[in-house]
């Protein structure tokens, strides 16, 4: 990077709030949760929290809904408790940063009820047609919904109408809502679905699979043009740092959204890696294949200029089940992903639970999940005709209700004293943070271990990618840097394998306790750090 940027040796946690912490019995986490817990977070050593919606919402979309951007969701609390945790947070040197909802809005927004009136000067908010087109929504089906005499657009569920972006007052509506989080002294954003935003027609989609219309509306010229106005009004006013999360990027389309030249995001979250084990989407996952995976990160880390880096958040199923093992090398796997994570070039994501290797849901049948996705999507099967044993496959290997389980801080759950929103793993009894806290060998523990050393080096945040060796799932790669390099050995499988490079100097981590560097062969799952031996 030619200019540091304030934000490029931060780490990032995400926090969903609705499974973070309750303090009020009613079963969701709320902010309050998340202020009483600021310690534990601090304590993990990361710079930023990244906190999923706490707007105004009707929960269509767990708050992916916004029907008030300026006001917070009561279950959350108030926009007192918000102040104090932006307060209580900057005191321990933690940033925050919202998640930004504009590529819709709730149905219940205000500028959505006006906007049913054709008359009504909101109408413009939105995308209105008198006929629908061909396009199909994210969540299954068509993308328009029936109003009065018209249809409105929403790539998302029908609660979630999205907002006409060729319409200058929806830009001024946001740049305002942008103020009042940054001049409340929040850090940033996370800006979802941003590559999506701007609908360049609205003529019928290409015949295809899944997504039919994306071509009229992803990655648009309009789009760049709206990132750059918010960066320059809004943004460049103060010191921030933006995700962009962008849904089917290629390496191209990331670069052409991050580099500074371009004065859009800072960084964004590519699918790619995500995508290796789905055939056509993600409801049709295939095996965890390491290889692929292992590709989709080389060429990320080689082409795009900054990477932020990351195997969850709340959308995805846990990685210790998916790409990992949770049964035989829980404590292994979930170490080698970390360890993965946090020694890529970009800026790292933890997400809640991932630290200390939460796993995926114990659901058994269709009723316990709660997300709309998968309702949705299990209504469609049905309606096809998908046997019995394959929707429930779907549920178990996709519903992204396996990250959303509240966290496990003790062995009796310790995430609420009622009824939890989302059903608690029972595994908290052996998956907490109260077993692992003092635990010199836990995830958690290996955790802090990692961030301390991604500190106490400029490679980790200056330091250039360089693939060393990948054959099938063993992988090594450097990081390399004036004051000194790193080569990190990776075997991604169950099985031990020799790893035939010569190793030479000091070994930093490993998540066995008897790891050597004259060692040749690694163990299921092993992860080291070597800092090689500095020729000045
Ligand atoms: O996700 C965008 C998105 O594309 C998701 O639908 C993703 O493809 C899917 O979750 C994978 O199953 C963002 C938010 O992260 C998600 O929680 C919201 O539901 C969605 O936008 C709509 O706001
Ligand atoms: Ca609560």
């Amino acid at each position: 990077m030619n200019q540091r940027k304030s934000w490029q040796d931060k780490i990032v946690y995400q926090i969903y709030p609705r499974s973070f912490y309750d303090t009020n019995k009613d079963g969701i986490g709320d902010l309050l949760g998340i202020i009483s817990k600021l310690d534990y977070v601090k304590s993990l050593g990361v710079d930023v929290i990244w906190l999923s919606p706490v707007y105004r919402s009707p929960n269509d979309d767990n708050g992916y809904d916004i029907s008030g951007y300026l006001e917070i969701n009561p279950e959350f609390g108030t926009m007192e408790d918000m102040d104090r945790l932006i307060q209580e947070a900057n005191q321990r040197g933690l940033k925050i940063i919202m998640d930004l909802v504009i590529n819709h809005t709730s149905d219940e927004h205000p500028w959505f009820i006006q906007s049913k009136d054709p008359t009504s000067p909101y109408r413009d908010y939105y995308i209105w047609q008198d006929k629908l087109n061909n396009w199909t929504s994210f969540f299954g089906g068509s993308a328009w919904e029936k109003e009065g005499d018209s249809y409105y657009l929403h790539l998302f569920s029908k609660k979630q109408p999205d907002l006409n972006w060729h319409h200058p007052a929806v830009l001024d509506e946001i740049k305002k809502i942008m103020r009042f989080w940054l001049d409340k002294g929040i850090y940033g954003f996370r800006s979802d679905v941003i590559n999506v935003i701007y609908k360049t027609s609205l003529d019928d989609g290409k015949k295809r699979f899944v997504l039919v219309g994306r071509e009229h509306y992803h990655s648009q010229e309009g789009c760049h043009r709206i990132l750059q106005t918010l960066r320059r009004d809004v943004l460049d006013h103060y010191d921030t740092m933006t995700v962009g999360e962008t849904v089917l990027v290629s390496p191209k389309q990331a670069n052409d959204l991050i580099l500074p030249e371009r004065k859009e995001l800072d960084m964004v979250f590519g699918f790619e890696h995500m995508e290796t084990d789905q055939i056509n989407n993600k409801w049709f996952r295939t095996k965890f294949k390491a290889d692929r995976f292992l590709k989709v990160i080389t060429k990320w880390q080689e082409q795009v200029y900054w990477n932020a880096n990351y195997l969850e958040n709340h959308d995805q199923t846990r990685s210790v089940s998916r790409m990992g093992d949770d049964q035989t090398y829980h404590k292994e796997s979930a170490k080698m992903l970390a360890l993965l994570n946090l020694t890529l070039k970009g800026t790292p994501y933890i997400y809640q639970g991932e630290e200390i290797g939460m796993t995926n849901g114990d659901f058994t049948s269709l009723d316990e999940y709660q997300d709309i996705e998968t309702h949705r999507i299990i209504a469609l099967a049905q309606k096809l005709h998908f046997p019995k044993w394959y929707q429930r496959r779907m549920m178990k290997m996709s519903s992204r209700d396996h990250g959303r389980t509240p966290m496990q801080w003790t062995k009796a759950g310790g995430f609420t004293q009622g009824v939890p929103w989302l059903k608690m793993n029972q595994n908290t009894k052996t998956i907490c943070v109260e077993n692992e806290e003092n635990d010199p060998d836990s995830i958690l523990t290996f955790y802090r271990k990692l961030i301390q050393i991604r500190k106490s080096h400029p490679v980790w945040s200056d330091g250039s990618f360089e693939l060393v060796w990948h054959r099938h799932k063993q992988y090594a790669f450097k990081r390399i840097h004036q004051d000194g390099s790193m080569m990190i050995l990776i075997n991604f499988q169950k099985k031990t394998k020799k790893m035939p490079i010569a190793l030479k100097g000091e070994l930093l981590l490993s998540n066995y306790p008897d790891s050597s560097i004259h060692q040749r062969h690694l163990r299921p799952y092993e992860a080291v750090i070597i800092k090689e031996a500095h020729h000045a």
